[in-house]
């Protein structure tokens, strides 16, 4: 991945949480706090899908949530990924928020769309199902936006990014997004991802976990610097998983943490590791 001047660039940062349970973090004041104390170059916008209090059923609250992160995000000057948090398949809406994303913001280098965060493992086949659904919404991205990045999912959780690489998508601009979780998924999953490399696509890790893929359990410090390793040796993004207060040890705050301010004391375990994570990234390469 490279940056406006061709330069390759690597993003670090956050992933803020599902938009319908952790609205508090949806705000200026959160995003400003990333950028300034944790140094993030990049925050990713959950935004939800699901049935019963969603994108789908609360398009215009969920659509202003995705705005004030935007804002906040371009107001910093780092990039915004916009996922469609889903886990099924719904084209027209995507398109039809992802557009509209695109209306209002896709002059502005800082947008990245992320159309369908993962598919679930049952039954789900790459050229079957999903890149049909990818050339539907991301041709009505392109309609309006012809060169913002998009990073695709794929299906198993978007695991199976060497299948995607064998049969990739037409657009310009296009990364394929590979997610772990570092205390379930292993070496069998960086062999994948090397096999899609290998195949000639960009990988992003728009979301990860430093604990186990349920998305609570034990940190694994050992599998989670492996990670770190192999995707920096690759010029691989990362964000993690999540901003949020959740009672689970994927969350970096503790229950009841405010939107911004945080102490060592409101940062869980894997949040203190993030954010001294960020701090030495962006220490090294020196912004700021
Ligand atoms: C999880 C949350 C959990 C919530 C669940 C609902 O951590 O609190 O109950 O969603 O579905 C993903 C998903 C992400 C998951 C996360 C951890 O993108 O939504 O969040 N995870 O399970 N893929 C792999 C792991």
């Amino acid at each position: 991945m490279v940056d406006a001047s061709g330069e390759p660039v690597t993003l670090r940062g956050m992933s803020l949480f599902w938009s319908q349970w952790e609205p508090e973090y949806y705000s200026r004041e959160t995003v400003d706090w990333l950028v300034d104390d944790w140094r993030i170059t990049a925050i990713r916008a959950a935004i939800a899908v699901a049935p019963e209090d969603s994108a789908l059923t609360e398009y215009d609250r969920e659509m202003a949530k995705a705005r004030i992160v935007i804002d906040a995000a371009v107001a910093n000057g780092i990039y915004v990924i916009i996922d469609w948090h889903a886990h099924t398949q719904h084209p027209a809406e995507a398109s039809r928020f992802l557009s509209q994303i695109a209306r209002e913001y896709g002059h502005l280098p800082n947008i990245i769309y992320e159309p369908f965060n993962e598919l679930l493992a049952e039954g789900v086949e790459w050229t079957r199902d999903v890149r049909p659904y990818h050339m539907q919404v991301i041709g009505a991205i392109r309609e309006v936006d012809p060169d913002n990045l998009v990073i695709a999912g794929s299906p198993f959780w978007s695991q199976h990014v060497d299948v995607a690489a064998s049969d990739p998508l037409p657009f310009t601009n296009i990364a394929y997004t590979l997610h772990y979780y570092a205390a379930t998924h292993r070496q069998e999953l960086r062999d994948r991802g090397a096999l899609a490399m290998e195949r000639g696509v960009a990988l992003f890790i728009t979301e990860f976990g430093t604990v186990e893929a349920t998305g609570n359990g034990e940190l694994d410090l050992a599998e989670s610097n492996a990670w770190w390793d192999w995707a920096e040796a690759n010029g691989i993004s990362w964000l993690n998983w999540s901003i949020a207060d959740k009672d689970e040890t994927s969350a970096a705050l503790r229950p009841g943490a405010p939107p911004s301010g945080w102490s060592d004391e409101d940062l869980t375990e894997s949040g203190r590791l993030l954010r001294a994570r960020l701090r030495a990234a962006a220490e090294a390469e020196g912004y700021r």
